[in-house]
């Protein structure tokens, strides 16, 4: 783990200073030719203060603008050895990480609970130089070809008109996209589930995409993508609650990753890989191994767990850090090599490419978060922002004048090999196997992988979405594509739409379901949910002590609601009132005893609602189930009870919150 920054040069003394050190005894009134000025040209202090604050901003990312970030540790089972030489991944092997979370389409300030793919990068400082692996939270991609790369996103983003709608998928432009590019049908099937709609960067799988080559010690080589695994499962938020979110609390994501930090309950993901033989084909099961838009079932290429991460400190500057972090696939470590994934292939280019005007030139890996643990001796000189005051005269190869350093290493030295891997004789060609052709069997496997819930969110996400698409053509060519899906996919949209649905064109493919898809199943630790608790002014303040207490041993973060801010009891103090809370930041909510008082307060009313409609355990203890009934709910229900005290609430909560949500109160809706 590298330690928290020390402050930079910029920071060395207690005194406020000029950039150039001087010591300032005013900064509040700029020097003025008398009381009523004018201002005098001559104040450097004003004038520096403004220039600088007129450069703050740099360009935002051309993509993923909107992100969230973390430091780490990575250790290693040594589970991979038998197919990969990578040090770090060498057993108990453990390497600092920075990871970054982002959206994809919205710009900086975008909402985080937006429809979109998240990405999910992550920056290896291993000992044998830079490792990232910058993957997103969906396993398949738009298109097949990096070329495209322009086109799918000038689609998603705003019309260029009026730059307008931001941060959505739901628009003309997109939707006329992946109807008429259909390999890009997979991976929207995939925005439209609940993926596309995380309820936590902590809560979601990360997946690498592309087919990587890996290369053992014995220089044997073979296929893998690679799997991050969380250790809380996988979930989502419902539609309703990720457009609410998007008002009350645009940096929902953001704010639940540093305060799960904060409070201690880490996020943690396991590394994973899926390992296929190397053959001339590069097929798997007749899967093409490098088409993006293709993923292979765990149920036939088992996700083997290589690893563990650990996210435990914040950063200390978002700018310094989470901004300026330059992510690049081309940061490979010996033993593990890209392939000829023309997708690949194209962000090989990309990566450093879009750093020059982010960063503003080629010294971008000088910035403290993207330096490389390992030695460096690169020839690289000069260029803006340069930092390194470089020794010697002879910054080539080779030389005489610098002792011939730096030198060539070789495998005993541990030096990056390029894979020697047979490029068949053929010509150059702007073209693709025909197996890039099937753009809609993989989609239909994850049609069919769903469970019913699943598929009644995915048909109302397309509902929304084409509901929000103007030209009748763009619609229909759609429920066309979603025809060749699945038809009853296609016939629920098609009602929503008051549009007849469409015939699929040709033999819909057959494909075994894959359970592995699905988001629901399993339950997981309740680390870092929150529980808002009602109360009223005659709340037991010592018994809701205790449950907030025992709240946070089981790593949730408890949140009093009560009428005021008044501390309830004198000193126990209350995180939110009536008027600042919002069901939608709560996984869970209990009513304490002594809230009959406010049970039909309309804040009241409405947080209990919200929480029932969206599934989630809805708890009170002694008179506190008055508000419960208020509302209307009958209690028991699946997920809602009433207790005899707030310690049996507590121990009720991680179970219920282990499954995120009642999903059988949905099918009783
Ligand atoms: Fe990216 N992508 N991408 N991408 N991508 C960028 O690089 C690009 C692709 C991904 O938190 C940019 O530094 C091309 C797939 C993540 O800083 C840019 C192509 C996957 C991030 C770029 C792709 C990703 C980026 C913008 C098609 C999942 C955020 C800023 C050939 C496997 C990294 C930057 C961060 C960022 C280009 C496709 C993931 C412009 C040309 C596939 C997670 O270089």
């Amino acid at each position: 783990m590298t330690d928290t920054p020390s402050p930079g040069a910029s920071q060395q003394t207690e005194w406020l200073t000029t950039s150039g050190g001087v010591r300032l005894r005013e900064t509040d009134k700029s020097l003025k030719a008398g009381e009523r000025g004018p201002t005098l040209l001559q104040d450097h202090h004003l004038r520096e203060k403004i220039t600088h604050f007129d450069h703050e901003r740099i360009p935002e990312r051309v993509v993923h603008a909107r992100g969230a970030g973390a430091h780490g540790t990575f250790t290693a089972y040594g589970t991979a050895e038998t197919v990969t030489s990578a040090g770090f991944l060498a057993e108990g092997r453990q390497t600092p990480v920075f990871v970054r979370f982002s959206t994809v389409l919205g710009s900086r300030g975008s909402a985080d609970t937006v429809r979109d793919t998240r990405g999910f990068a992550t920056k290896f400082y291993t000992e044998e130089g830079t490792f990232d692996l910058v993957g997103n939270n969906i396993p398949v991609f738009f298109i097949q070809d990096g070329i495209k790369f322009p086109d799918v996103i000038h689609a998603g983003k705003p019309h260029p008109d009026r730059e307008i709608p931001q941060a959505q998928s739901a628009h003309d432009t997109f939707w006329d996209f992946v109807s008429l590019h259909t390999e890009a049908q997979h991976h929207t099937l995939w925005n439209m589930s609940d993926r596309g709609i995380s309820r936590s960067y902590r809560m979601m799988e990360g997946f690498g995409v592309h087919t990587f080559r890996l290369v053992n010690a014995a220089g044997e080589t073979s296929l893998a993508k690679f799997h991050w695994k969380p250790k809380l499962g996988v979930h989502g938020l419902l539609w309703e609650e990720a457009q609410m979110l998007g008002g009350f609390d645009p940096d929902f994501h953001r704010r639940d990753l540093a305060d799960a930090i904060e409070a201690g309950a880490y996020p943690e993901w396991e590394l994973g890989i899926q390992v296929f033989p190397d053959t001339p084909e590069q097929t798997y099961e007749g899967i093409d191994l490098l088409d993006p838009t293709k993923l292979v079932p765990e149920e036939i290429a088992p996700v083997q767990r290589i690893g563990r991460l650990v996210l435990d400190r914040n950063p200390a500057n978002f700018f310094a850090e989470t901004e300026q972090v330059a992510f690049h696939v081309g940061n490979l470590v010996p033993g593990i090599d890209v392939t000829d994934d023309a997708l690949m292939q194209a962000r090989l280019f990309s990566y450093v490419d879009t750093q020059l005007t982010r960063l503003g030139g080629p010294n971008f890996n000088q910035i403290p978060v993207n330096r490389p643990h390992a030695p460096v001796n690169d020839m690289l000189r000069d260029g803006c922002h340069q930092g390194d005051v470089h020794q010697g005269v002879a910054p080539y190869h080779p030389n005489s004048l610098d002792g011939g350093c730096p030198f060539l290493a070789g495998d005993p030295e541990g030096a990056f090999l390029d894979n020697p891997v047979t490029v068949p004789e053929t010509v150059k060609q702007r073209t693709q196997p025909a197996s890039f052709d099937d753009h809609f069997s993989q989609a239909r496997l994850f049609w069919l992988s769903m469970t019913p819930v699943e598929k009644q969110h995915i048909v109302a996400a397309y509902s929304f979405e084409l509901g929000k698409v103007h030209e009748p053509e763009i619609r229909e060519r759609q429920l066309q594509c979603l025809a060749e899906i699945a038809p009853d996919l296609c016939g629920g949209v098609a009602t929503a739409l008051g549009l007849p649905a469409p015939e699929p064109t040709g033999e819909l493919a057959d494909p075994e379901p894959s359970p592995a898809l699905s988001m629901l199943g399993g339950t997981y630790p309740p680390d870092g949910r929150v529980v808002g608790i009602v109360v009223g002014p005659d709340s037991p303040a010592d018994e809701v002590d205790g449950l907030c207490a025992a709240l946070r041993g089981s790593k949730m973060t408890p949140l009093l609601i009560a009428p005021t801010a008044a501390p309830l009891g004198g000193d126990l103090e209350v995180q939110r009132t009536f008027s600042t809370a919002r069901s939608v930041e709560f996984d869970a909510l209990v009513v304490a005893d002594g809230a009959a008082t406010v049970a039909s307060d309309p804040h009241v009313m409405l947080l209990v609602e919200e929480i029932f409609r969206h599934g989630k355990a809805l708890l009170a203890w002694g008179d506190g189930a008055e508000a419960v009934a208020t509302a209307g709910i009958a209690v028991p229900a699946p997920g809602v009870k009433a207790e005899e005290s707030g310690s049996l609430v507590a121990a009720e909560l991680p179970d219920l919150l282990g499954a995120h949500r009642s999903w059988e109160r949905f099918a009783l809706s």
